[in-house]
């Protein structure tokens, strides 16, 4: 069966209402290329990408490195499953735990997949290590969390949207505020506690960043109780935020660095951007003590470490130390707020700016109508960008990591003239 390609946007918009489940409620654009940091509609209308497939485009739309690895493995061997060793995988779990400094990495597919084996690791090693009694261990979530859509972490999630319909939970998750050290220390302050998992920053909560030193107070606090700190990176990892992890705090060498990173995780959660957004790939990193927790036929994925994906991963992290990505992320994202803070000194509509790197938001005033961000979001699709607003009226903005200095004003110029133009 071919696909007819001549169909415009209505069309295929309709085929989807049609067809698809409703699990979304897209803007109305319907891409069909993308390359760096733009992106076609079907008309041939391009536009700057400011959502980047939510930072899994770090590298930009089809970078040719990476398709090249795609293409050139794809005609080799694309998977064997782990019943069997192949040739891709040694080679890409050395290339990974030397780039980001542990011993192991469990391979896994989607974000919520490596986060979900996370959770399992975290639990193993509490029983194994730990010593905490059979099935009484705990973990200890953030307010405002999102780590993907399965039964489980959705059991810790505070979004309605989320949670909402899918009872009974998963027994044995707590959730503290965020960004508050005092009421952490209260939840881990206890025997059955494995471990605490929270995003350096949260992204679909609304870009939140939290005060300086919660980071490291928390990693502190997990030491200070013997418990695990596991850092979901899937959003703000692999550059996003102006270093090559969030957690690397100060730390600004952007690529395999020998610095101890500021708050280094006890287990380490990546996705999206592992790929440049070509292809499913995610990873759990940790040490030995922890991973070896996990015995044969304990744990396991059809398409975990498939040769394809080391291919295309191997090639995504070359280009992110390459081509400087964390150091051009650190500046194209100190401009973006600096524009964006004198968008917010001449306007009413929006009330503030914040973020690290090119992970950024604007909070638009208008509590009261919740649309206003989506039909902000609409006048800037008209004037050629692509942004989605997140929670109530937050809008996300996350272009590509490539951007250069040109393009960058080019946006913000766009981003300008729609909120000065708009009318409530
Ligand atoms: C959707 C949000 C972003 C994530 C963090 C794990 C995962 C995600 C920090 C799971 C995934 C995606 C999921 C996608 C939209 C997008 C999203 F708006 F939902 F929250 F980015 F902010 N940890 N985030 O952000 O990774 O299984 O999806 O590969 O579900 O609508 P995944």
């Amino acid at each position: 069966m071919t696909v007819d390609t001549m169909l415009n946007s209505t069309e295929l918009m309709n085929l989807e209402d049609k067809y698809g489940a409703h699990n979304y409620h897209p803007l109305p654009v319907v891409l069909s290329r993308g390359e760096g940091v733009f992106v076609w509609d079907v008309e041939g209308k391009m536009y700057y990408d400011f959502l980047s497939a939510y930072s899994a485009v770090n590298q930009g739309h089809c970078h040719p490195h990476i398709i090249n690895a795609l293409k050139e493995q794809s005609e080799k061997l694309t998977l064997t499953s782990r019943a069997f060793y192949n040739d891709m995988l040694g080679p890409y779990e050395k290339f990974i735990t030397e780039y980001f400094h542990y011993d192991k990495v469990l391979p896994m597919n989607t974000g919520v997949e490596a986060v979900e084996t996370a959770l399992k690791l975290c639990r193993k090693w509490a029983y194994v290590i730990k010593g905490i009694e059979t099935n009484k261990a705990k973990i200890v979530f953030a307010s405002g969390n999102f780590h993907g859509r399965t039964l489980a972490v959705i059991s810790a999630s505070v979004d309605p949207d989320s949670r909402v319909g899918y009872g009974p939970y998963m027994p044995g998750f707590e959730v503290v505020d965020y960004n508050n050290l005092e009421a952490l220390e209260k939840a881990l302050n206890d025997e059955n506690i494995a471990g605490f998992i929270v995003e350096p920053i949260q992204g679909e909560a609304g870009v939140i960043v939290p005060d300086e030193g919660y980071l490291k107070g928390a990693k502190a606090l997990c030491e200070k109780y013997n418990c695990l700190f596991i850092a979901d990176e899937v959003q703000t990892g692999i550059a996003r935020t102006g270093r090559l992890l969030a957690t690397c705090g100060d730390c600004d060498c952007g690529s395999r660095c020998m610095n101890t990173p500021e708050v280094k995780p006890d287990i380490l959660i990546l996705g999206k951007a592992m790929s440049g957004g070509v292809f499913p790939v995610s990873a759990v990193l940790a040490n030995d003590e922890i991973m070896l927790c996990i015995k044969p036929g304990e744990h396991g994925s059809t398409f975990g470490g498939n040769p394809l994906a080391c291919a295309v991963a191997i090639a995504a992290l070359e280009v992110v130390e390459d081509e400087n990505l964390s150091e051009n992320a650190e500046k194209m994202g100190i401009i973006f707020r600096q524009k964006m803070q004198n968008l917010v000194d001449k306007s009413d509509l929006i009330s503030l700016v914040r973020g690290k790197g090119l992970l950024n938001a604007i909070v638009i005033n208008d509590v009261e109508n919740s649309k206003t961000a989506w039909n902000i979001c609409i006048a800037l699709k008209e004037n050629g960008l692509l942004a989605k607003p997140t929670h109530g009226n937050i809008i996300r903005f996350a272009p590509p990591l490539v951007i250069n200095l040109e393009q960058l004003h080019e946006c913000c110029n766009i981003i300008e003239k729609t909120i000065l133009d708009f009318e409530l």
